[in-house]
């Protein structure tokens, strides 16, 4: 049957990106299919956290989670280091993949930057421990990001690469992505370039989902722009990285086609677009960060519906890892 996992990392500055990219997206699947949204905190920890703000960013994330729209009575909704069956697939998983393909993984190389040697193991091994939250549920479909695509084909290699390594067809699925739509890749409001970034320096970079009015208004009035006037839908937004992304984001927010956006705003310049831009980001975003503060004022609401989430979750993924081991020749 057709199950979803997904899941967000809580390491701070939750941004735009990440809603139109993800959450906003898993709160229309719940309803579509079975579906786990996850607080990655085990992905969180590739790169140091310092202790108490982790607690605080984990949750941040459920709040915005329920804030969005997802429902724990319909989702399952939990954080990851609750359910060890990730990390025990993941240590399976690493050995099943390879040097090679994770080698490859782009994600690896931005991130550790120029010098390797000192990025930690959990950051190289990253996309292993990301198989594992998939697989083990056995999902079926995974809601992300454009630039999440690379570690999704890694998970498919892994699942492919078990069932035939251990003669088990058919045991693991192959996960597929599901990136459609508008605001799979939100960029940079300084860079039109680069993606929208948790760990990006500049605070002017990204709107975060518990921005204010005015932080949101100056931010998109910061945004970097060109000289030249909207192009026409005619024209379309070749070669013109900041004035596509506003427009994206524009559309992603309104529910509009690009064209439907550039048909409204085509001829004028940024100073058109960009204050009916901020008006829509503030009306789209300020009843979800006003929710999330009032969730966040009741931290033990909030860790209840984790607890129960972890025990479903668990429900889940037990039975799938007792196979698993039954599989690779374990003692069970
Ligand atoms: N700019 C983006 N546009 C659309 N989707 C995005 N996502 C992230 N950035 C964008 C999607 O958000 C989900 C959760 O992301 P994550 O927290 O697990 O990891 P990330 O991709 O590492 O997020 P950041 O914000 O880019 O953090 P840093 O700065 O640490 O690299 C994923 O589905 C992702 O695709």
């Amino acid at each position: 049957p057709p199950r979803v996992f997904s899941g967000v990392q809580p390491t701070g500055n939750l941004h735009l990106g990440n809603y139109l990219g993800a959450i906003r997206k898993f709160v229309g699947l719940q309803h579509e299919m079975e579906s786990l949204f996850c607080i990655v905190d085990l992905h969180a920890v590739t790169v140091w956290q310092d202790p108490k703000a982790l607690k605080a960013q984990t949750r941040e994330i459920a709040a915005a989670y329920l804030a969005a729209g997802i429902d724990p009575d319909v989702a399952t909704v939990f954080h990851q280091s609750a359910v060890p069956e990730h990390a025990e697939l993941a240590w399976l998983f690493q050995c099943v993949a390879r040097m090679g393909w994770l080698n490859r993984m782009t994600q690896f190389k931005d991130k550790a930057g120029k010098d390797k040697e000192r990025a930690s193991v959990g950051l190289f091994t990253y996309p292993t421990l990301m198989a594992a939250d998939i697989l083990a549920y056995k999902a079926t479909h995974v809601p992300v990001g454009e630039d999440q695509k690379q570690h999704l084909e890694l998970a498919r290699d892994v699942a492919g690469k078990f069932n035939l390594d251990f003669g088990a067809e058919g045991f693991f699925p192959l996960p597929e992505p599901l990136i459609r739509g508008a605001g799979a890749r939100v960029m940079s409001l300084r860079d039109g370039t680069k993606k929208m970034s948790k760990s990006d320096p500049s605070d002017l970079s990204r709107i975060t989902l518990t921005d204010d009015a005015d932080a949101i208004a100056k931010k998109i009035k910061k945004a970097k722009s060109d000289p030249d006037p909207l192009p026409s839908a005619e024209d379309g937004l070749e070669g013109r990285a900041e004035a596509r992304n506003l427009v994206g984001i524009y559309a992603a927010l309104s529910g509009m086609s690009e064209a439907e956006v550039l048909t409204r705003f085509g001829g004028q310049g940024f100073a058109a677009l960009k204050p009916a831009l901020a008006d829509l980001a503030v009306e789209k975003l300020a009843p979800i960060s006003s929710e999330m503060r009032r969730l966040m004022d009741d931290p033990g609401h909030i860790d209840a519906v984790l607890k129960a989430g972890a025990e479903k979750a668990s429900s889940i993924a037990g039975p799938i890892l007792r196979e698993t081991k039954e599989i690779v020749g374990f003692l069970t």
